[in-house]
């Protein structure tokens, strides 16, 4: 749709409040890498818009929605090949033509329109980029037609509730040059009572360990998602500073803040095989899970994400079966937010909580059913952005809104990241519990 039809349809319509769509406008914005992406608004006949904007990963698993790019690949293309117009073209032709004349309250209609008519597996015809800014900018609508927050329309009438926040304080693998293997240290405010209380303390734990290392020369910059990048020797290293860094902040490691990582280990493993690059070696399955147990018994780890490769789902189950009576066991690439993957892997035994990343779904009925399929497994589920973000905050709405318990949106620093740490802080002002944080004894660390 023109843009002059946009302001045709506001101007016009002013007063008359309905929920039909008029249009979906999308634009290329850019990304927090400094990349092309998706920014899709959608346009009730009332005037009342939706806007979200599509988010990029960087590791990713082979299973997810794939983001229509430009191309080519290459570092000689313009953006290296990122550029978005096909995906921005689809949002204003194929897109807003299908979903025009639609109720913008049926999100599953919707989303099934776009699935319909992507026609594709892996969403690469109009791209996953295309899609999700489309679906998340519905809800957005959804709410605007309803004079709600986005969080009150998911919750409907049950009281939403805050999650508690997962901070990235170092950053490595694919996020910062793959000076260290494993992709993100970071840090869980166990016992906090509230959601401010949760950022307060990691605000000082980030603080503390950018100080001690940039006292010690080992600070070599930041990381995609705002985490220190630090100069370690191996990776076991960053677990020592953490704790360091905790103590320093006057926190209590494991009691107040625990840890939590990223292994991200499809990025350094496949076929059984782990090279650990930082540390001059490759690991089997077996040493590799050794390897994570002993961190497990000498550092106050509480969650372990992708510990192995997407295509071990054998040495996935081995380790859900010796930590997950007491750690976290979530799964990212190997579940990619895909409701059938999480049901299988369930029945398998294989992790026992879900990374949830509605741009690896493509839609939000579908990442909303890969979240209700955690439910029913009785597994955690953690609501999460992607290392290429912007200003847009729909994931702290589908956190609050959706009863999500736990939050990942990188590190405590640079403005994509704040946003949506602030965005949470606002809502709890509405909330009756105030940010509340859900029991202790409702997390797996909770329960050993
Ligand atoms: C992850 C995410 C966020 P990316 O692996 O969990 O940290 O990274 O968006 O690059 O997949
Ligand atoms: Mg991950």
């Amino acid at each position: 749709m023109a843009s002059g039809d946009l302001t045709r349809g506001r101007l016009g319509m002013t007063g008359i409040r309905s929920s039909e769509i008029a249009g979906v406008h999308g634009r290329r914005i850019w990304d927090s890498r400094g990349r092309p992406t998706v920014e899709a608004e959608v346009e009730l006949r009332s005037g009342l818009l939706g806007r979200s904007i599509a988010p990029a990963g960087a590791s990713t698993g082979s299973g997810e929605a794939v983001d229509r790019r430009d191309g080519p690949r290459d570092a000689t293309a313009a953006f290296a090949g990122f550029d978005v117009t096909g995906a921005v073209g689809a949002v204003n032709g194929e897109i807003s033509a299908a979903l025009a004349g639609m109720d913008v309250a049926d999100q599953t209609a919707i989303d099934a329109t776009l699935v319909e008519l992507d026609g594709t597996r892996d969403r690469s015809r109009l791209g996953g980029n295309a899609m999700i800014a489309t679906s998340m900018a519905v809800a957005h609508a959804a709410a605007a037609a309803e004079d709600v927050p986005l969080w009150r329309h998911l919750c409907g009438s049950e009281n939403g509730a805050l999650p508690l926040p997962e901070i990235q304080i170092f950053g490595g693998g694919a996020h910062a040059g793959r000076r260290l293997d494993v992709q993100d240290f970071m840090c869980i405010a166990v016992g906090a009572e509230t959601f401010g209380q949760a950022l307060d303390w990691t605000a000082e734990v980030y603080r503390a360990a950018g100080e001690l290392l940039a006292d010690a020369g080992r600070l070599a910059g930041i990381a995609d998602e705002g985490g220190w990048w630090p100069s370690f020797d191996d990776n076991e290293e960053a677990l020592h500073w953490l704790i360091r860094a905790i103590e320093r902040a006057g926190l209590e490691p494991g009691e107040q803040m625990a840890v939590s990582l990223d292994i991200a280990a499809s990025e350094f493993g496949s076929n059984g095989r782990y090279t650990l690059a930082c540390e001059g070696r490759a690991l089997d399955t077996g040493e590799m899970i050794e390897k994570l147990e002993g961190w497990i018994a000498r550092f106050p780890i509480v969650s372990i994400e992708d510990p192995l490769a997407e295509d071990d789902l054998q040495g996935l189950r081995t380790f859900t079966e010796r930590v997950g009576h007491a750690v976290q066991v979530i799964g990212d690439d190997a579940l990619v937010t895909n409701a059938k993957l999480v049901r299988e892997a369930a029945a398998a035994g294989a992790c026992n909580a879900v990374l949830v990343k509605p741009n690896q779904a493509g839609t939000l009925s579908e990442t909303r059913a890969a979240f209700d399929a955690a439910a029913a497994a009785d597994w955690g589920a953690v609501i999460s952005a992607r290392s290429g973000e912007s200003e847009d905050v729909t994931v702290v709405h589908l956190a609050v809104g959706w009863g999500a318990k736990q939050l990942k949106v990188g590190s405590f620093a640079r403005s994509e990241r704040m946003a949506k740490w602030n965005e949470g802080l606002r809502i709890a002002e509405s909330l009756p519990g105030g940010g509340e944080l859900p029991p202790r004894a409702s997390f797996p660390w909770g329960r050993r």
